[in-house]
């Protein structure tokens, strides 16, 4: 029987790029976003391979995290692989000149959107006493960089929550993955810089930047591990990176 993963954050980027990976392997999916148009497109292509549902929320929502989720039928609860991945950054900047809305927005989906998120399929996993949570963290949870203060602290918070669910989980059977990537070329800056294509493009010249495809590959590889190991913690920077903002560009 194949393997369900549930995706959030699957309309683009590494989410988009793990669906891909999930459905050439045979894993069907449940994908998530906040914008149907994009979770069609998605769906359509990849349902030629396996089968696909889409749940459209917001991860701040708790309400409709809770709504969406428990409405899936029987059969699609049964959940083998949690990605954790939507969640993106808001702005670069000093704390003294930080936009209040973008510490809610990073706050409320990196870390909360991701506890109800897993709040709503942890009970499944349990139930069935089998599970694999990924979470999507950052090299930046690992080291905080200048004027990324609550983005770090958005991640690191990450961090701690993968240590925490593996303490919960494990004696139930549920591994839990942290996958730290570095610099990934997604919308992950266009987003940042609200929209601002040149500012975002320029983050990735002069060195070759990660692709989702890479970041898919790895949860490949640890949701693939026999049951006898846990990955626990990846870390996957660029070629050219040597920490969080050094990166040796030409
Ligand atoms: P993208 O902007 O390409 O993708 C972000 C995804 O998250 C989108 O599918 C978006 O979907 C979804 N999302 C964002 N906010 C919400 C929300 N409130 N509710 C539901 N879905 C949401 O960026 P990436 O693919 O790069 O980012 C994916 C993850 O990887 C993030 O957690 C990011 O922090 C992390 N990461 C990225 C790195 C990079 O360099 N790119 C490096 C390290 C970590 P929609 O808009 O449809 O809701
Ligand atoms: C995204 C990578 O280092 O730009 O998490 O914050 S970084």
């Amino acid at each position: 029987m194949s393997r369900i993963a549930l995706i959030t954050g699957a309309t683009s980027g590494i989410g988009k790029a793990t669906a891909e990976a999930f459905a050439a392997s045979g894993i069907d999916l449940i994908l998530c976003g906040r914008r149907q148009e994009r979770l069609d497109e998605v769906a359509g292509s990849l349902s030629e391979k396996v089968n696909v549902t889409t749940l459209l929320f917001d991860v701040r929502d708790k309400g409709s995290v809770q709504a969406m989720i428990g409405s899936l039928p029987d059969h699609w609860k049964n959940i083998d692989i949690l990605i954790n991945n939507a969640g993106n950054a808001h702005g670069l900047g000093t704390l003294d000149e930080g936009d209040t809305d973008d510490w809610d927005a990073m706050i409320d989906g990196n870390v909360k959107g991701l506890l109800y998120v897993s709040k709503a399929v942890i009970p499944l996993m349990l139930e069935r006493g089998k599970g694999h949570i990924v979470n999507i963290s950052s090299i930046a949870g690992k080291q905080t960089y200048v004027n990324g203060a609550v983005y770090c602290a958005s991640k690191a918070a990450v961090e701690v929550l993968s240590e925490g669910m593996r303490l919960e989980l494990t004696q139930h059977g549920i591994k839990v993955t942290n996958v730290a990537p570095g610099a990934v070329e997604t919308e992950f800056s266009l987003v940042r810089f609200k929209g601002d294509e040149g500012r975002a493009d320029k983050v990735y010249q002069g060195f070759e930047p990660l692709q989702a495809s890479d970041i898919a590959d790895a949860i490949l590889y640890a949701i693939n591990a026999p049951a006898r190991v846990t990955i626990a913690d990846l870390t996957i920077l660029a070629g050219a990176q040597s920490a969080a903002t050094v990166i040796h560009k030409k």
